[in-house]
């Protein structure tokens, strides 16, 4: 985005000197007059200056627009029977629309560019570190925004009132948390974790079963639905056989309830489902069918940071089917941008159980804290 300003005699000129220079896309962000004073006060002149300022990008989209300008219909065209939309027609409708499109853009950025207008340089630069981070720029320009209505204005200046209030200010849009609490109020709770295939399902049920025996001393039982790949049960056979737990693999909803009634003395049971695409209708049925007979305390999705944003709102949506309760982001190792975060926060509004932080178990799993996500994203605390 280019800014300029032009000085004229009078506001006609100044647009006329700011087209021939910026062309005819350049959208005008402010104007004001400018007294000027002449001689001993005398022979006061008025002047104009206009602010002007240019996306490049948004210039190359429109001159395509002009290029493939639609043409209208001449005499010797073919004529349409009502109802019938002519391809030219057609052409304009669509013309129209991507110009509909373009303009809200334009009103979008220049939003932004006021908004930002209004902000202290310290402010912008926490709104760029956002951006870096891969916050959408609707939501960092909210952040953004609170962190400035809370700035003392005589603290601007002072670096660490800001990182403070930028601290304290994204912790507000972090989510709760919200461990599995195994306090035996209700025996045996029944834990099942969902989600697409690979994100760390099983090695996240092993990491907190062996929490839960050997620091928490509960007893702890599991039953895997995953019966789809040959191995896939070997997986959690063999951390049930380290950890020293019983295991039951189910193929049917009968046989679940079954393996339920068998670990009824349990404080917690987990259930480990088969890894899900979340755009198979017949595959989520079948989960749903499982969890009706599970009537489970919770249901945790379990994604994996590295998936991108707007996936991870689309595969969370798809999951509600089966009424999630918590989330568990797991392979918080290999990533560097957590800003992703902010924009699953800002649609789901879910409680996090738990981070998870590389292949080791039982080790790989914290309780997130949202201070301590806050300055991940400042880049000012260790990653977890
Ligand atoms: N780096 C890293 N790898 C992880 C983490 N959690 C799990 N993994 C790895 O991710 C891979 C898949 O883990 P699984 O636990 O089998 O994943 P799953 O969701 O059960 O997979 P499916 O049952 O096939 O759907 C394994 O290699 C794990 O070691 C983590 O926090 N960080
Ligand atoms: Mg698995």
């Amino acid at each position: 985005m280019r800014v300029k300003k032009y000085l004229a005699d009078d506001f006609q000129t100044a647009i006329l000197k700011a087209k021939n220079e910026m062309g005819r896309d350049a959208i005008i962000l402010n104007s004001r007059q400018i007294n000027k004073k002449g001689f001993m006060g005398l022979f006061k002149k008025s002047q104009v200056e206009i602010t002007v300022a240019l996306d490049d990008d948004l210039r190359l989209e429109s001159d395509n627009l002009r290029r493939t300008a639609p043409v209208f219909p001449t005499n010797n065209q073919k004529s349409f029977a009502v109802g019938e939309v002519s391809p030219q027609e057609n052409q304009l409708l669509l013309e129209m629309s991507r110009v509909q499109e373009l303009m809200a853009d334009i009103k979008n950025k220049m939003y932004e560019v006021e908004m930002l207008k209004g902000f202290n340089e310290s402010v912008q630069d926490f709104y760029n570190l956002l951006l870096k981070n891969q916050v959408d720029k609707d939501i960092a320009l909210k952040i953004a925004h609170s962190v400035e209505t809370r700035l003392p204005g005589e603290k601007c200046a002072d670096s660490n009132w800001v990182r403070d209030v930028c601290l304290h200010t994204l912790q507000d849009y972090i989510n709760e948390v919200k461990p599995i609490k195994a306090d035996g109020t209700k025996r045996p709770q029944i834990i099942v974790m969902v989600g697409p295939t690979g994100v760390g399902k099983t090695t996240t049920i092993a990491k907190l079963a062996a929490n839960f025996t050997f620091v928490e001393f509960q007893k702890v039982a599991f039953i895997t639905l995953d019966t789809y790949r040959v191995s896939a049960a070997d997986q959690l056979r063999t951390f049930a056989e380290i950890i020293g737990i019983p295991i039951k693999v189910v193929f049917s909803p009968a046989d679940l309830d079954e393996a339920i009634k068998g670990f009824k003395d349990c404080d917690l049971i987990f259930i480990d489902t088969a890894g899900r695409s979340p755009y198979n209708q017949e595959q989520m049925h079948e989960l749903a069918q499982f969890l009706d007979v599970a009537q489970p305390d919770e249901t945790i999705l379990v994604l994996s940071v590295n998936t991108e944003s707007n996936d991870l709102i689309n595969i969370y949506e798809r999951f509600s089917r089966v009424n999630i309760d918590k989330l568990i982001f797991t392979k918080f190792d290999e990533t560097i941008c957590y800003g992703q975060l902010l924009n699953v926060f800002n649609k789901i509004d879910k409680p996090v159980a738990y981070i998870t932080n590389g292949q080791s178990v039982p080790e790989d799993i914290v309780v997130p804290d949202a201070q301590h996500i806050a300055g991940m994203m400042l880049g000012k605390d260790e990653v977890i």
